[in-house]
């Protein structure tokens, strides 16, 4: 689809629900620019950057990131890609970030991926990444073709320090206290759109139907 304005998507879910492997096919079938705050942090981890080392403990422990930290690192990337679509994934994670994305741009549609946290936990301990490109794969739902390798550059893949079954229990329990209400934020101003589901083949074919409709309907404003 030919988009005619800038579209601004916010993918949202529990960790581990699936919002980078949706990303990745909304990024292929929509062309809008995928950016995924734990992608971000993890490239400032592994580039060992002042705010990686600062932040690396956080994450690692399943806490959030402050949200001044966070809010500055995303507006500034935003700032760079201003004049394309795009699609934000893990941003916001708080009512504050909402507001503070709020302040600068709005937000056309929200997808949130409510996939049940039993779900979740089996998945995550199975998830090997690619760290410089984001790139996921699953030991049972999509395998690299070649074991601990990236498809695309046959780097090596890892498992994230984050997906120890203990932090995962963390990050789940920050998701309930800290991002739920994130979700009634963007509900009282009628952009949610929840797709609920065990599996992401399922799920996909209703959120790409969602956005041919919602993507149709911008661009006919527009013209
Ligand atoms: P992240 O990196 O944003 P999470 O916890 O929100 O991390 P995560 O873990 O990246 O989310 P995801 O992107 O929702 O999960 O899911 P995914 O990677 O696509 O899929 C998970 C696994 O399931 C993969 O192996 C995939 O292949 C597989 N899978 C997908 N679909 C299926 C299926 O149908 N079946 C099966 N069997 N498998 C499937 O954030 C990390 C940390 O960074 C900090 C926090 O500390 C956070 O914990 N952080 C922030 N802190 C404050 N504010 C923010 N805005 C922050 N953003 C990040
Ligand atoms: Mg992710």
């Amino acid at each position: 689809m030919v988009l005619q304005r800038v579209v601004r998507a916010v993918i949202m879910g529990p960790p581990g629900s699936g919002k980078g492997t949706v990303s990745a096919r909304i990024t292929k079938s929509f062309g809008l620019k995928h950016l995924s705050s734990g992608d971000i942090l993890r490239a400032n981890i592994n580039a060992k950057t002042e705010l990686g080392l600062l932040m690396k403990s956080c994450i690692d422990q399943g806490q959030l990131i402050p949200d001044d930290v966070m809010s500055r690192l995303i507006l500034n990337d935003l700032r760079t890609i201003e004049q394309s679509g795009w699609l934000l994934d893990g941003f916001p994670r708080t009512v504050s970030q909402a507001e503070a994305l709020d302040d600068v741009y709005t937000v056309d549609t929200v997808i949130n991926l409510n996939v049940p946290f039993q779900t979740i936990r089996q998945r995550l301990t199975s998830r090997w990444t690619h760290l410089p490109s984001g790139r996921v794969y699953n030991t049972d739902f999509n395998p690299p073709k070649v074991t601990g390798l990236d498809d695309e550059t046959g780097e090596p893949l890892v498992q994230r320090d984050d997906d120890k079954p203990e932090t995962v229990t963390r990050r789940l329990k920050a998701y309930e206290n800290q991002t739920e209400p994130v979700l009634e934020y963007y509900r009282s101003k009628g952009v949610l759109e929840t797709f609920t589901g065990t599996e992401t083949n399922k799920i996909w074919p209703h959120v790409e139907a969602f956005l041919h409709r919602k993507l149709s309907s911008i661009n006919q404003k527009v013209a």
